[in-house]
């Protein structure tokens, strides 16, 4: 059978409807599921097949919550969720968004979670380029600054609603302080760094937007957190920025903190300072290193 065929193999019909392979099996030997068989024995199933068996059987089916099944077209969410289609989970994603459907957005985030795809793998390939598609419609006039507000707001409360599902290690390695530089109002990328390094085992201290200088010497001596990582997205006025940018490091350096930085604002800022160990470019990098 053709790979861009939309179908499920046995062990992901399973994994849809909550059982395990050999009740699949003998749901499609006695008719209950419908099935097509190939050339090679292989059951194949079409969504069609499993929207059937579900109307049909809404009790046997009171387990099939690892991907949201209220409606046939989810079928086809779980189909590009289970093949990594990333491309066209973006495209759904982006396009819900402006819509301000919430749910659907979230059924994708937890069914991509719970479908074992990495935490940082949502991030890099879905959330990421969602948020860059809605940027290119606002910045091409094709979607209006409220609507570009509103897209990015839900999923920005997306994602921190899927950590509702995530079981988080207890904390282990130390404290990290995630911020964002003065006049910066992206907050986003940090937000993802924050919960990826809650994943790896730290504790962290959250200062988001425009986290403020003062009182940092303080904070430093009294938390003393191990790493600290700055986001900047937008710089404006570049020359408080960097002194900003400076002091904080030269604070780091006092201390022993090692500072990772991140985001296109870095490409306006001299980052490079002894405190500073590296500069990240994607999620995966802060999961990994
Ligand atoms: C959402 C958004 C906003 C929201 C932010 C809400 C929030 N809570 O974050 C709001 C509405 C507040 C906003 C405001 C503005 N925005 Co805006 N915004 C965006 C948008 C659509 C998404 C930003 C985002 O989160 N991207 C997703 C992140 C994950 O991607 P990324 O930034 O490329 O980061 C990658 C890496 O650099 C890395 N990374 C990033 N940060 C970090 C941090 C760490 C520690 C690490 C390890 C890694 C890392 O991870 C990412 C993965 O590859 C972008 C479009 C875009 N292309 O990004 C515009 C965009 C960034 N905004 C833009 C602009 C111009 C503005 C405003 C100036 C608009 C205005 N005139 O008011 C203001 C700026 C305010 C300010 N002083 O900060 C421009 C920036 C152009 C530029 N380079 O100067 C963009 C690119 C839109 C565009 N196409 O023109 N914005």
């Amino acid at each position: 059978m053709k790979t861009d065929i939309q179908s499920f193999n046995s062990i992901e019909a399973a994994k849809i409807l909550g059982v395990n392979v050999s009740t699949i099996k003998r749901w499609t030997d006695s008719g209950k599921l419908e099935c097509i068989k190939t050339a090679g024995g292989h059951r194949k199933f079409l969504p069609e097949h499993l929207a059937k068996f579900l109307e049909r059987n809404k009790k046997q089916t009171s387990r099939a919550s690892l991907f949201p099944l209220d409606k046939k077209a989810d079928l086809h969410i779980s189909h590009l969720i289970m093949k990594s289609d990333y491309p066209a989970l973006v495209k759904i994603v982006r396009k819900e968004a402006l819509r301000g459907k919430h749910s659907a957005v979230q059924k994708i985030l937890n069914g991509l979670y719970l479908g074992q795809h990495p935490l940082y793998q949502i991030y890099d390939r879905l959330v990421t380029p969602a948020l860059h598609g809605i940027g290119e419609l606002w910045e091409k006039g094709r979607i209006s600054v409220v609507e570009e507000h509103l897209a990015t707001q839900l999923l920005r409360d997306s994602i921190v609603r899927l950590q509702g599902i995530i079981r988080l290690p207890a904390p282990q390695n130390g404290i990290a302080l995630c911020l964002g530089l003065s006049s910066e109002l992206h907050d986003l990328a940090l937000k993802m760094v924050h919960h990826l390094l809650e994943l790896r085992g730290y504790r962290v201290l959250y200062g988001g937007q425009q986290t403020p200088v003062i009182g940092m010497e303080k904070l430093l001596a009294t938390a003393r957190p191990e790493r600290i990582y700055i986001s900047s997205t937008v710089v404006e006025f570049g020359m408080m920025v960097q002194r900003e940018f400076d002091e904080i490091c030269r604070l780091a350096g006092e201390t022993g903190t090692h500072v990772f930085v991140g985001g296109p604002g870095f490409d306006q800022l001299d980052y490079q300072r002894p405190a500073v160990v590296k500069r990240l470019y994607t999620f995966e990098e802060v999961f990994q290193g």
